[in-house]
């Protein structure tokens, strides 16, 4: 059985290649991010990392994020959310809570003041329903902040919602207007 540290690299790299750079190992995904299993396990394996069908499903099932989701026919994988290469999730429209929130880090606040929220190389800005979760996502960048988004006003106003697979939300941009700071 492979160690831990080295499911949590084989799960990094399936995450930069399924959000990011698929062109990296020449794996296809298709437009709403789905890539085959079966190439994506042999493209992997000539890069030197080798895994199987099961401990594949071993990597997607204790994810803590629950980053993958498998097609009902098992024959196909996807990132839930992160992408970079403008997928079409295909996920309803939905109304989202009264109030999301975000992690960032305290040396974007003032850009984001002004700006808004912004997608940035990614395909969505994401928003949590936890402080917990936002919190963490913050820390990613440095010291973090977190930002209360006025959701409910945002939904009135016509912006679009979506909730990936595992529970991040997604929309196109937060005007910075919805925004509160919260310490
Ligand atoms: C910031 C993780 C300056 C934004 C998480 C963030 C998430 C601005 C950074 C997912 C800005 C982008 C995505 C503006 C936004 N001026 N900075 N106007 N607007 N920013 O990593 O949201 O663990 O691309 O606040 O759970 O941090 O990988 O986005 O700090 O769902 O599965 O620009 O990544 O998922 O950073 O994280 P990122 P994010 P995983």
């Amino acid at each position: 059985m492979k160690e831990q540290k080295d499911l949590r690299r084989l799960s990094k790299f399936m995450s930069l290649v399924l959000r990011h750079q698929p062109q990296a190992i020449g794996l296809t995904v298709d437009t709403a991010g789905w890539a085959r299993i079966d190439d994506l396990l042999s493209r992997m394996a000539s890069t030197g990392r080798r895994m199987d069908r099961a401990l594949l499903q071993h990597i997607v099932d204790t994810n803590d994020k629950k980053r993958f989701a498998i097609s009902p026919d098992g024959t196909m994988i996807r990132a839930s959310q992160g992408h970079s290469i403008g997928v079409s999730l295909g996920l309803e429209p939905l109304t989202p809570p009264d109030v999301l929130l975000h992690g960032t880090a305290q040396r974007f606040l003032s850009s984001i003041l002004h700006r808004g929220l912004v997608k940035g190389t990614r395909d969505h800005v994401h928003l949590s329903e936890s402080e917990d979760v936002a919190r963490s996502v913050g820390q990613r960048h440095g010291a973090p902040v977190l930002l209360w988004v006025d959701t409910l006003q945002m939904h009135q106003d016509g912006h679009v919602f979506h909730r990936s697979d595992n529970g991040v939300w997604l929309t196109d941009h937060v005007p910075a207007k919805h925004i509160q700071v919260r310490t």
